[in-house]
């Protein structure tokens, strides 16, 4: 089979090995779906009283945490000693992947005893850190003798590999409409974005396709090898879950029914598993959520009989969001009331890191509110409320300078760990949640508006600076405290920043419109330059790669000392792809962190940046950005889309894996960016850390503010009370 372009072997499947393939797979999946639709509409029970005032789609089917059942059921699931991350299950010893699977698991198992929680991105790994513990020197010279064998193997092997993988992506840069589009581009027509939308559609089913294919149920994908691997022993439907609302926004129906179906039949939480407390809460929790939000938002998308009101699969997504979200509940049972890091599900039980010194990472404590705030007006579940709350209050009890906090923090008694201020990873989403648990309640809790305006001027004043020469904006870091250097290192994930700082700035109403009310500031002027600044600066880490695709991290060039915010800046507008422009001496990526995770933050950012100042050049960046991906990172014969290992290479190094964010995230902001302005109003909604939609909603009865902050002085110092 001589694939060029995978969406004509998508679109016309010519080829007749591909038609058998997907014949089978479709037989196959309409059985299944048939079966689903009998068992899961027979399978949901009714009977819950509406809550007086919520402000929309009343759950009817939500257990109840009086019920005497839960006490019942906590004795009943016994820990069954099941192995994390099993690879296999339906395609059993298959997920491994031959002899290099064999080779990469033994190095990995040696390298990462633990392995057995959620993989996630860099800085957050996995549940538990490998054992410390001291060996005899002669054990260690074993595993040192048996490393350099397995390396020496793997160096072997990995020659071949490397080849396989650069021959699995490099064709794909000839594709015909990618080619065509060009052309057509270069000849200055007119621009279609409902046509350009209809290419990420493209995209996300070819990506969705084949993890239906090769990996069904299980939580991780690898595209190359086509195979995937459970994080759990039942699987935890990590990319089904996470899927569920770009489905319904593509009203993609069939494969939106076979998703449902499986949560329907085969979806437990019920599993002695260890899972991280924030990744599940923001990706699985919240998947549900925005999937019933959307359904009764919008019912015509992607319609789907089962959960239409009075059908009797009408709550299911509910149901499973309030049944996890009682197990995350577990992580919030500490002294200080900050969540642990873990929790097993079937034993909800909360579990603290097994590294950094049991602490918890800061942005994963304070990046579980808007979650559980709509699932406690939804249900009328109070406790979800007050739990995700009290960690508010005592974050910012610690009285953090200038509204800056440390990356982490301890559970036990809710204090800071280390200095360490960033806004990447661990620190970056604390900031976006003050500004967005602000809007979500309609703008009635002016705590978390100050909160976010206090920690705005804290970037402003201790890690805003200019690069050399050309004065590019960034937000650096400082790893050892706000009194001692200014690290000028940017994560890629600092840049969900200009989209959350210009939705700050105008409440999601378009700039032109914010500008004519009462309550536009020069504030909300210097916030709308800086977040323009950013940007350029974010579509400058793309502009730099070989692949057009940005590095995990980006360093910067910058003056000794360095500039403050007020220093006089304008940074070229263009960025000249000559290979020695002057604006590359300012950006500077590092062999090591060359890889792109298929990360959301640019175009996220891009989005908002598009809404609010309606200003097409974000719209033609995430455009091409856009081709980046389809160029660099498709995978022959049907795999879909992979991450990269080198994305400054071309050919790039394939990593072999698909996250879920990709399709959760990633091509649904290029979605929106291509899409009519009325598709999710930015004033109407706020949009979860994993571009989950919730509504914006009133707090009414049943809920308020339950914290105030301690006093400050001038100087923002806490002063004693008394
Ligand atoms: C996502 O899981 C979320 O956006 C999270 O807040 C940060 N990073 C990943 C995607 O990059």
């Amino acid at each position: 089979m001589n694939v060029r372009d995978p969406f004509d072997l998508h679109r016309n499947s010519n080829s007749a090995a591909f038609n058998v393939l997907r014949l089978t797979a479709t037989q196959a999946a309409a059985g299944i779906r048939e079966k689903a639709v009998e068992v899961g509409t027979n399978a949901l029970e009714k009977g819950r009283q509406a809550v007086e005032d919520m402000s929309f789609a009343v759950p009817k089917n939500v257990p109840s945490f009086a019920n005497p059942q839960r006490l019942v059921e906590d004795q009943l699931w016994p820990s069954s000693g099941a192995t994390a991350r099993s690879t296999g299950g339906p395609r059993g010893g298959q997920s491994a992947g031959g002899l290099l699977g064999g080779v990469q698991n033994r190095v990995g198992g040696i390298l990462n005893p633990d392995r057995n929680a959620l993989p996630m991105y860099k800085d957050k790994p996995y549940a538990y850190a490998p054992s410390k513990r001291a060996r005899p020197l002669y054990r260690k010279k074993r595993v040192l003798g048996l490393l350099t064998l397995l390396c020496l193997v793997f160096l072997w092997y990995s020659g071949t590999f490397r080849d396989r993988h650069e021959r699995a992506v490099s064709s794909l840069s000839r594709w015909g409409w990618l080619k065509a589009e060009e052309e057509a581009e270069a000849k200055g027509g007119k621009v279609d974005w409902s046509k350009r939308r209809e290419r990420v559609v493209e995209a996300f089913e070819l990506s969705w396709d084949a993890y239906e294919r090769y990996a069904w149920g299980q939580d991780e994908f690898h595209p190359i090898q086509k195979t995937g691997t459970y994080m759990a022993p039942k699987g935890l439907g990590w990319i089904i879950i996470d899927s569920l609302d770009t489905l319904m926004l593509m009203n993609l129906t069939s494969r939106l029914s076979h998703a449902r179906e499986w949560i329907s039949q085969s979806l437990t939480w019920d599993q002695d598993q260890d899972v991280n407390t924030f990744e599940t809460t923001i990706r699985m929790l919240g998947g549900l959520l925005s999937a019933h939000y959307l359904s009764n938002e919008y019912p015509d998308l992607a319609p789907i009989a089962d959960d239409n009101p009075g059908a009797p699969g009408e709550d299911l997504y509910l149901e499973k969001a309030t049944d996890l979200a009682n197990r995350l509940l577990s992580a919030f049972e500490s002294p200080s009331g900050v969540p642990y890091a873990s929790v097993n599900l079937a034993q909800f039980k909360g579990i603290p890191s097994h590294a950094d010194m049991g602490a918890s990472s800061t942005a994963e404590t304070t990046t579980l509110q808007l979650e559980l705030k709509y699932l406690a007006k939804l249900t009328g579940e109070k406790l979800f409320w007050d739990k995700a709350e009290k960690v508010m209050q005592v974050v910012d009890d610690n009285g953090a300078k200038d509204g800056l906090v440390p990356i982490y923090i301890y559970a036990t008694d809710g204090k800071f760990r280390g200095n360490n201020i960033r806004l990447g990873s661990r620190g970056d989403s604390y900031y976006e949640y003050l500004i967005k648990q602000y809007f979500q309640t309609n703008e009635k809790e002016p705590v978390y508006k100050e909160m976010w305006h206090e920690a705005l001027d804290g970037v402003r004043k201790h890690l805003v600076t200019y690069t050399e020469p050309s004065r590019f904006t960034i937000i650096g870091e400082r790893p050892s405290g706000l009194d001692y250097e200014l690290s000028p290192k940017m994560d890629h994930l600092v840049c969900f920043m200009p989209g959350s700082i210009a939705l700050g700035a105008t409440g999601g109403l378009p700039e032109k419109e914010a500008r004519k009310l009462p309550t536009w500031t020069k504030r909300n002027d210097a916030d709308m330059q800086l977040a323009r600044e950013l940007m350029h600066t974010c579509w400058g880490m793309y502009k730099y790669m070989a692949t057009g695709l940005a590095a995990e991290i980006t360093y910067f060039n910058i003056g000794n000392p360095p500039l403050a915010e007020s220093a006089p800046h304008s940074a070229p507008a263009d960025f000249d792809p000559d290979p020695y422009a002057q604006w590359r001496q300012d950006f500077d990526v590092k062999p090591m962190d060359s890889h792109n995770l298929q990360r959301p933050e640019t175009v996220e950012s891009l989005f908002y940046m598009w809404r609010i100042t309606g200003e097409t050049k974000y719209r033609e960046w995430g455009w091409e950005m856009f081709k980046s991906f389809m160029k660099h990172t498709a995978v022959d014969n049907g795999g879909g889309f992979t991450s990269l290992s080198n994305a400054n290479i071309v050919p790039p190094m394939p990593r072999d894996n698909m996250e879920s964010f990709w399709l959760a995230e990633t091509l649904k902001y290029f979605y929106l960016l291509f899409s009519p302005d009325d598709l999710l109003p930015l004033d109407k909604v706020v949009i979860n850390t994993e571009a989950h939609p919730f509504p914006r909603f009133d707090m009414g009865q049943l809920f308020s503010t339950g914290w105030k902050r301690k006093p400050r002085d001038k100087d923002g110092n806490i002063v004693a009370e008394g």
